[in-house]
């Protein structure tokens, strides 16, 4: 370790979708010869959370781990039943015992970086500390904007959801009333309190990280960093695309040799991410869609929000008769799969995604059609983008999860599109270049970090 170089600690809040990035910034803040500590929330919501920082941990011995066992929370005082927005809550009540923690780090920290849903219950800790203080925000950048820009907008709106139209962002293509995240429709929503509270601070952070690069969204970044977004706002860095690290491997032996057994590009693979409860209707309607397509297919089935609470077995979630008639063309399982290794395989030739940002990025990264189906939170926003982009294409009638069961002869129409399409499967791999480019030597990830790197040292 170089003795001139910057001390740094992130702390991730809740879910998948948010340790994973946070995890990969930190193998590519130890590559740059910083000292990383990694601020680990006790206990965590889902088993894969405790699993992923283990294996990180592990790899990396030279990383600092810094437990924070948070403080029983009084669910009758935070609305929401979302497991993973209450730890969001959770953690925001116990910050004020960050401060003796973060203070006592030798060498002294050169700044924090936390997540999204943190932000104005960390605000007092950075500030009692004088730490600079920067956000690795977790999804697009074009739900950056949204985030930023949210609060101007409700407040005109009365900040009454009931009255809240279509979102036009200086610089940026509109965002319809239909694609916000659904809670922040609901009056009084936890989700809601908070995404308004944090975009009102924005202002008093140094700067932003977005696991986003030029070749995908190039107009977004522009209107932010011009200030055209918001005035004021501080620097926002397109650190992305983060590639998967060999700390993520999982065991994913049999899905990997029942891959190597499909000719090039003729697997679909399917997966609604780590938070999506499926109901049991529409899974069954997606294996409909699955055998109606004709394709090959892998498909990771999940009917719970956390995986602690998934008891029963794929007979029973997608049913033993359906389970029979998938045999002959694909592979189902209800476990977690090492994703970003499936979508690097070469039989696999197009993603039925919820667009989760992380899974975008991982499909842009190994330029792998998507076909987008949004099911909760930022997805339709990232679905926008995916399709705008030409990444994939996206059946805006589909709507959210909860509101409609697509039915399995749709879904296997718009599988067939997507597979057979030449024009996304071109454009995709042409989206893979710019991100090979972004993260290639002298790529724009190695300038922002360096910039990054002399900012804090400054
Ligand atoms: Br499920 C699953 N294996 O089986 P997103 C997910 N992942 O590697 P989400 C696996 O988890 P939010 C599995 O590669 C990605 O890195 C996947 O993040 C990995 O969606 C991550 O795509 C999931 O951002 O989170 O989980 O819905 O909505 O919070 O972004």
């Amino acid at each position: 370790m170089q003795s001139d170089q910057p001390h740094v600690a992130l702390l991730p809040s809740a879910g998948m979708g948010h340790l994973t990035p946070f995890l990969r910034l930190a193998t590519l803040l130890v590559r740059q010869h910083c000292r990383v500590t990694l601020v680990t929330t006790h206990p965590t919501v889902s088993l894969s959370e405790s699993r992923l920082v283990s294996q990180f941990l592990s790899a990396f011995p030279q990383v600092t781990q810094l437990p924070f066992h948070l403080l029983p929370l009084d669910r009758s005082t935070a609305n929401s039943t979302d497991p993973f927005y209450l730890q969001f809550e959770t953690i925001r009540r116990s910050a004020h015992l960050l401060s003796p923690l973060l203070a006592t780090l030798s060498p002294p920290l050169h700044a924090l970086i936390s997540d999204v849903s943190l932000i104005s219950s960390v605000i007092p800790v950075t500030e009692t500390l004088h730490l600079p203080y920067y956000l690795l925000f977790t999804s697009s950048a074009r739900m950056f904007a949204f985030f930023s820009f949210f609060p101007t907008f409700a407040s005109k709106a009365g900040d009454d959801p009931a009255t809240f139209g279509d979102v036009k962002i200086p610089g940026c293509t509109p965002i319809t009333r239909s694609s916000f995240p659904p809670s922040l429709l609901i009056p009084d929503n936890l989700f809601g309190k908070i995404f308004k509270d944090d975009g009102r601070e924005v202002n008093k952070l140094n700067g932003f990280l977005v696991n986003t690069f030029e070749g995908l969204e190039a107009e977004t970044l522009e209107a932010l960093n011009g200030g055209k977004v918001l005035k004021g706002l501080p620097s926002v860095f397109p650190v992305g695309p983060f590639p998967p690290f060999e700390f993520e491997r999982g065991d994913c032996g049999d899905q990997l040799k029942w891959l190597d057994d499909q000719p090039a590009g003729s697997v679909v693979y399917v997966s609604f991410g780590s938070r999506t409860a499926m109901s049991r209707d529409q899974i069954r309607e997606v294996g409909d869609g699955l055998i109606t397509s004709g394709c090959r297919f892998l498909w990771v089935v999940k009917d719970k929000k956390v995986d602690k609470e998934e008891e029963e077995g794929l007979d029973e979630v997608v049913g033993l008769e359906l389970m029979e008639r998938m045999k002959a063309k694909g592979l189902v399982v209800k476990k977690w799969v090492d994703q970003p290794q499936i979508l690097g395989h070469s039989s696999v030739g197009g993603f039925v995604s919820h667009c989760g940002w992380n899974s975008v990025i991982e499909a842009a990264w190994h330029g792998v059609p998507i076909l987008a189906w949004p099911q909760i939170g930022d997805q339709k926003i990232n679905a926008e983008l995916v399709k705008a982009s030409g990444l994939g294409m996206w059946v805006t009638s589909w709507g959210w999860a909860e509101e409609v069961v697509v039915k399995g002869d749709e879904i296997g129409e718009r599988i067939r599109e997507m597979m057979g399409s030449e024009l996304l499967r071109g454009q995709a791999a042409r989206i893979r270049e710019e991100a090979r480019k972004a993260f290639g030597d002298g790529g724009s990830v190695g300038i922002t970090f360096k910039q990054l790197i002399e900012e804090w040292k400054a």
